[in-house]
Protein backbone atom coordinates (compact mmCIF):
# COMPACT_ATOMS: atom_id res chain seq x y z
CA UNK A 1 0.00 0.00 0.00
CA UNK A 2 1.31 3.50 -0.92
CA UNK A 3 0.69 5.69 2.06
CA UNK A 4 0.75 9.55 1.47
CA UNK A 5 1.90 11.74 5.14
CA UNK A 6 -0.20 14.93 3.95
CA UNK A 7 -0.98 18.63 5.40
CA UNK A 8 -4.12 19.31 3.86
CA UNK A 9 -3.06 22.04 1.02
CA UNK A 10 0.14 21.87 1.34
CA UNK A 11 2.79 20.89 -1.18
CA UNK A 12 2.21 17.10 -0.40
CA UNK A 13 -0.86 18.28 -2.60
CA UNK A 14 0.93 17.70 -5.40
CA UNK A 15 2.07 14.47 -4.53
CA UNK A 16 -2.12 13.29 -3.70
CA UNK A 17 -2.74 14.99 -7.69
CA UNK A 18 -0.42 12.91 -9.35
CA UNK A 19 -1.61 9.81 -7.45
CA UNK A 20 -4.72 10.69 -8.61
CA UNK A 21 -3.48 11.27 -12.39
CA UNK A 22 -2.34 7.93 -11.97
CA UNK A 23 -5.12 6.10 -10.58
CA UNK A 24 -3.14 4.03 -7.85
CA UNK A 25 -4.53 3.53 -5.00
CA UNK A 26 -3.05 5.08 -1.81
CA UNK A 27 -3.43 5.72 1.90
CA UNK A 28 -3.67 9.16 3.68
CA UNK A 29 -2.21 10.22 6.96
CA UNK A 30 -2.86 13.52 7.84
CA UNK A 31 -0.66 16.43 9.91
CA UNK A 32 -1.08 19.98 10.76
CA UNK A 33 2.03 22.83 10.84
CA UNK A 34 0.57 24.08 13.92
CA UNK A 35 -0.57 20.89 16.23
CA UNK A 36 3.03 18.97 16.65
CA UNK A 37 2.23 15.87 14.87
CA UNK A 38 4.69 16.47 12.26
CA UNK A 39 7.47 16.66 15.46
CA UNK A 40 6.37 13.33 16.86
CA UNK A 41 9.81 11.42 16.70
CA UNK A 42 7.86 8.30 14.90
CA UNK A 43 7.10 11.27 11.69
CA UNK A 44 10.69 12.21 12.16
CA UNK A 45 11.68 8.97 11.12
CA UNK A 46 10.12 9.15 8.18
CA UNK A 47 10.95 12.81 7.17
CA UNK A 48 14.01 14.21 9.25
CA UNK A 49 12.98 17.52 8.59
CA UNK A 50 9.57 17.39 10.14
CA UNK A 51 7.90 18.32 6.24
CA UNK A 52 5.25 16.89 4.30
CA UNK A 53 5.09 15.55 1.72
CA UNK A 54 6.48 12.02 2.31
CA UNK A 55 5.43 8.91 0.69
CA UNK A 56 5.77 5.62 1.99
CA UNK A 57 5.94 3.43 -1.51
CA UNK A 58 7.88 0.18 -2.71
CA UNK A 59 9.45 -0.48 0.60
CA UNK A 60 10.98 2.86 1.53
CA UNK A 61 10.06 6.31 2.48
CA UNK A 62 10.93 9.58 0.11
CA UNK A 63 10.52 13.20 1.30
CA UNK A 64 10.71 16.24 -0.73
CA UNK A 65 8.16 16.31 -3.39
CA UNK A 66 10.10 16.99 -6.95
CA UNK A 67 11.79 13.70 -5.72
CA UNK A 68 8.74 11.39 -5.24
CA UNK A 69 7.16 12.68 -8.62
CA UNK A 70 10.58 11.81 -10.20
CA UNK A 71 10.12 8.64 -8.20
CA UNK A 72 6.80 7.73 -9.29
CA UNK A 73 7.20 8.74 -13.01
CA UNK A 74 10.33 6.66 -13.32
CA UNK A 75 8.85 3.53 -11.78
CA UNK A 76 5.27 4.18 -13.44
CA UNK A 77 5.97 5.58 -16.71
CA UNK A 78 2.90 3.47 -17.77
CA UNK A 79 1.13 6.43 -16.96
CA UNK A 80 3.30 8.88 -19.37
CA UNK A 81 3.37 11.65 -16.60
CA UNK A 82 7.15 11.95 -17.33
CA UNK A 83 9.68 12.56 -19.35
CA UNK A 84 12.47 10.11 -18.57
CA UNK A 85 16.38 10.01 -19.61
CA UNK A 86 16.87 10.29 -23.47
CA UNK A 87 13.51 12.29 -24.03
CA UNK A 88 13.30 15.02 -25.71
CA UNK A 89 11.73 17.28 -23.00
CA UNK A 90 13.44 15.77 -20.38
CA UNK A 91 15.47 19.26 -19.26
CA UNK A 92 12.65 21.02 -19.64
CA UNK A 93 10.75 18.45 -17.11
CA UNK A 94 13.77 18.45 -14.86
CA UNK A 95 13.49 22.59 -14.93
CA UNK A 96 9.83 22.53 -14.11
CA UNK A 97 10.05 20.50 -11.09
CA UNK A 98 13.29 22.47 -9.52
CA UNK A 99 11.18 25.66 -10.55
CA UNK A 100 8.02 24.92 -9.21
CA UNK A 101 10.27 25.04 -5.59
CA UNK A 102 12.01 27.93 -6.35
CA UNK A 103 8.36 29.67 -6.42
CA UNK A 104 6.88 27.83 -3.65
CA UNK A 105 9.70 29.28 -1.54
CA UNK A 106 8.45 32.81 -2.15
CA UNK A 107 5.01 31.42 -1.29
CA UNK A 108 5.98 29.90 1.95
CA UNK A 109 7.41 33.27 2.75
CA UNK A 110 4.52 35.24 2.45
CA UNK A 111 2.49 32.73 3.90
CA UNK A 112 4.31 32.84 7.22
CA UNK A 113 4.20 36.78 7.28
CA UNK A 114 1.34 37.13 6.07
CA UNK A 115 -1.55 34.46 7.16
CA UNK A 116 0.56 32.86 10.12
CA UNK A 117 2.24 36.06 11.87
CA UNK A 118 0.01 37.19 14.60
CA UNK A 119 -0.01 40.53 16.58
CA UNK A 120 2.67 42.30 18.21
CA UNK A 121 4.40 40.38 15.42
CA UNK A 122 4.95 41.84 11.90
CA UNK A 123 5.95 41.56 8.92
CA UNK A 124 8.55 43.81 7.26
CA UNK A 125 6.25 46.21 4.40
CA UNK A 126 9.52 46.58 2.59
CA UNK A 127 10.05 42.91 2.38
CA UNK A 128 6.62 41.75 1.55
CA UNK A 129 6.23 44.15 -1.21
CA UNK A 130 10.22 42.54 -2.46
CA UNK A 131 8.51 39.04 -2.23
CA UNK A 132 5.27 40.03 -4.01
CA UNK A 133 7.15 41.31 -6.90
CA UNK A 134 9.07 38.42 -6.84
CA UNK A 135 6.30 36.21 -6.95
CA UNK A 136 5.01 38.05 -9.73
CA UNK A 137 7.92 37.65 -11.79
CA UNK A 138 7.71 34.25 -11.03
CA UNK A 139 4.05 33.95 -12.67
CA UNK A 140 5.90 36.07 -15.90
CA UNK A 141 7.93 33.18 -16.12
CA UNK A 142 4.73 30.97 -16.48
CA UNK A 143 2.84 33.08 -18.88
CA UNK A 144 5.59 33.48 -21.36
CA UNK A 145 5.81 29.27 -21.00
CA UNK A 146 2.41 28.84 -21.64
CA UNK A 147 1.89 31.08 -25.22
CA UNK A 148 0.26 28.98 -27.52
CA UNK A 149 0.13 25.84 -25.71
CA UNK A 150 -2.03 24.33 -22.57
CA UNK A 151 0.36 22.54 -20.38
CA UNK A 152 3.74 23.42 -19.45
CA UNK A 153 5.50 20.97 -21.83
CA UNK A 154 4.39 21.48 -25.85
CA UNK A 155 3.75 17.63 -25.54
CA UNK A 156 0.68 18.23 -23.19
CA UNK A 157 0.00 17.07 -19.69
CA UNK A 158 3.38 15.99 -17.23
CA UNK A 159 3.92 15.79 -13.78
CA UNK A 160 5.33 19.46 -14.40
CA UNK A 161 2.09 20.50 -13.96
CA UNK A 162 1.04 18.82 -11.15
CA UNK A 163 4.22 20.53 -9.25
CA UNK A 164 3.97 23.78 -10.77
CA UNK A 165 0.18 23.84 -11.09
CA UNK A 166 -0.10 23.34 -7.28
CA UNK A 167 1.72 26.54 -6.67
CA UNK A 168 -0.86 28.35 -8.56
CA UNK A 169 -3.49 27.85 -5.97
CA UNK A 170 -1.92 30.20 -3.51
CA UNK A 171 -0.59 32.58 -5.93
CA UNK A 172 -3.59 34.66 -6.60
CA UNK A 173 -4.46 35.19 -2.74
CA UNK A 174 -1.19 37.65 -3.41
CA UNK A 175 -0.55 38.25 -6.96
CA UNK A 176 -4.00 39.96 -9.23
CA UNK A 177 -4.05 37.48 -12.66
CA UNK A 178 -5.21 40.26 -14.00
CA UNK A 179 -2.43 41.01 -16.68
CA UNK A 180 -2.18 36.92 -16.66
CA UNK A 181 -4.10 35.56 -19.13
CA UNK A 182 -2.35 32.35 -20.36
CA UNK A 183 -2.16 31.40 -16.41
CA UNK A 184 -5.67 32.54 -15.63
CA UNK A 185 -6.80 29.98 -18.24
CA UNK A 186 -4.08 27.09 -17.21
CA UNK A 187 -5.93 27.49 -13.90
CA UNK A 188 -9.32 26.71 -15.19
CA UNK A 189 -7.58 23.86 -17.52
CA UNK A 190 -6.49 22.34 -14.20
CA UNK A 191 -9.88 23.06 -12.32
CA UNK A 192 -11.14 21.19 -15.17
CA UNK A 193 -9.17 18.07 -14.88
CA UNK A 194 -11.25 14.82 -12.73
CA UNK A 195 -8.36 14.43 -10.61
CA UNK A 196 -7.88 17.26 -9.12
CA UNK A 197 -11.53 17.99 -8.35
CA UNK A 198 -10.94 14.54 -6.97
CA UNK A 199 -8.52 15.74 -4.53
CA UNK A 200 -10.20 19.56 -3.61
CA UNK A 201 -13.21 16.86 -3.12
CA UNK A 202 -11.25 14.80 -0.64
CA UNK A 203 -9.45 17.81 1.20
CA UNK A 204 -12.84 19.88 1.56
CA UNK A 205 -13.07 23.66 2.40
CA UNK A 206 -9.50 25.06 2.37
CA UNK A 207 -9.27 26.97 5.84
CA UNK A 208 -5.67 28.60 5.64
CA UNK A 209 -6.27 31.87 3.82
CA UNK A 210 -9.09 34.24 5.77
CA UNK A 211 -9.39 36.85 2.67
CA UNK A 212 -9.46 36.39 -1.37
CA UNK A 213 -6.33 38.39 -1.51
CA UNK A 214 -3.76 39.58 0.76
CA UNK A 215 -2.18 43.30 0.02
CA UNK A 216 1.01 45.01 0.48
CA UNK A 217 0.59 47.50 3.19
CA UNK A 218 2.02 50.65 1.88
CA UNK A 219 5.37 50.95 2.96
N1 LIG B 1 10.93 21.19 -0.60
C1 LIG B 1 9.95 20.45 0.19
C2 LIG B 1 9.20 21.42 1.08
C3 LIG B 1 8.27 20.71 2.04
C4 LIG B 1 7.63 21.69 3.00
O1 LIG B 1 8.26 22.62 3.49
N2 LIG B 1 6.34 21.45 3.29
C5 LIG B 1 5.65 22.32 4.20
C6 LIG B 1 4.17 22.34 3.86
S1 LIG B 1 3.91 23.16 2.31
C7 LIG B 1 5.80 21.80 5.61
O2 LIG B 1 5.85 20.61 5.81
N3 LIG B 1 5.89 22.71 6.58
C8 LIG B 1 5.98 22.34 7.95
C9 LIG B 1 6.86 23.26 8.73
O3 LIG B 1 7.44 24.18 8.12
O4 LIG B 1 6.98 23.05 9.92
C10 LIG B 1 9.01 19.71 -0.76
O5 LIG B 1 8.81 20.20 -1.88
O6 LIG B 1 8.50 18.65 -0.39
Amino acid sequence: MITLHHIPYSRSMRIMWLLEEMGLDYEVETYAITDGSLRDPAYLAKSPGGRAPALEIDGQVIFESPAITEYLCETRPEHGLGRLAGEAERIAFLQWLSYAETQASTIASLNLQMVFLRPPAKASPVVLKLEVARLRASVKVIEAALDGQDWLLPSGFSAADTMLGFNLFAVPFFVDLTPFPNVRAYIARIQARPAYQAVLAKEGPQNFYAQDFYPVPEV
